[in-house]
């Protein structure tokens, strides 16, 4: 298999992490595209995924782009019931959150990392603070929902961690970066959920370096 991904990023971070926590590290070769530097740009890239972005996963026939699928992909063809369960409800509890995140959760934090973290990593201008203010109230109204959630529970699903639980947390690192305002510590079971996440071996080993790098 080819893993097409970038550094620094949330989406790629979740796919690389499912690769590393599956132990799929020697069956997949991955290609690290610089996506400033425009190496994603290719005629030949484009026929792999049309909307020129990464993650991507090719398995033989299987060009599979959209980092949520790639996972549930990974787990389904390593018979990973655990991390991504494919009994009626476990399957659909792992589908919810993820379109939970893509929509709401990680749309707020998104664009708060984006503006406080991100842009300065990258030197690409400074932070707008009506967009953070705008990725503020919509972090607050989703990360409510989901601190009540993980009340009693230490991840999305219950006690083992899930295909949902690197979805959700994709932008973890970036959101506990010193810069990125990222109000946390008002969500308790979210924090520690975070910090639970932390602490895995396979999301440990895949935690983006440069912007704590670039911002010092
Ligand atoms: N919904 C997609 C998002 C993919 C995406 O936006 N990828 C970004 C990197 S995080 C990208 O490749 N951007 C390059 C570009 O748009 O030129 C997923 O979950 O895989």
């Amino acid at each position: 298999m080819k893993l097409y991904i970038t550094d620094l990023s949330p989406n790629s971070r979740r796919v690389l992490a499912t690769v590393h926590h599956l132990g799929l590290q020697n069956d997949v070769e991955i290609q690290k595209f610089d996506l400033f530097a425009g190496e994603h740009q290719t005629d030949e890239f484009r026929a792999i995924n049309p909307n020129v972005k990464v993650p991507v996963l090719v398995d033989g026939d299987l060009k599979l782009w959209e980092s949520n699928p790639i996972m549930i992909y990974l787990a389904d063809r390593q018979g990973a019931e655990e991390f991504c369960p494919s009994d009626r409800i476990g399957r659909y509890e792992v589908l919810r959150w993820q379109s939970w995140e893509v929509q709401h959760f990680n749309r707020g934090l998104g664009e708060i990392v984006w503006e406080t973290v991100a842009k300065q990593a990258f030197g690409i201008g400074a932070p707008d603070q009506e967009k953070i203010e705008a990725g503020l109230e919509n972090f607050r109204r989703f990360a409510a929902v989901l601190n009540d959630h993980l009340s009693g529970q230490n991840f999305i699903l219950g006690d083992k961690v899930t295909a949902a639980d690197f979805a959700v947390g994709s932008h973890s690192a970036l959101a506990l970066h010193p810069q990125s305002q990222v109000p946390l510590a008002e969500f308790k079971n979210v924090q520690d959920w975070i910090n639970r996440l932390e602490a895995l071996p396979a999301w440990a080993k895949t935690a983006p370096q440069a912007p704590a790098q670039a911002a010092e």
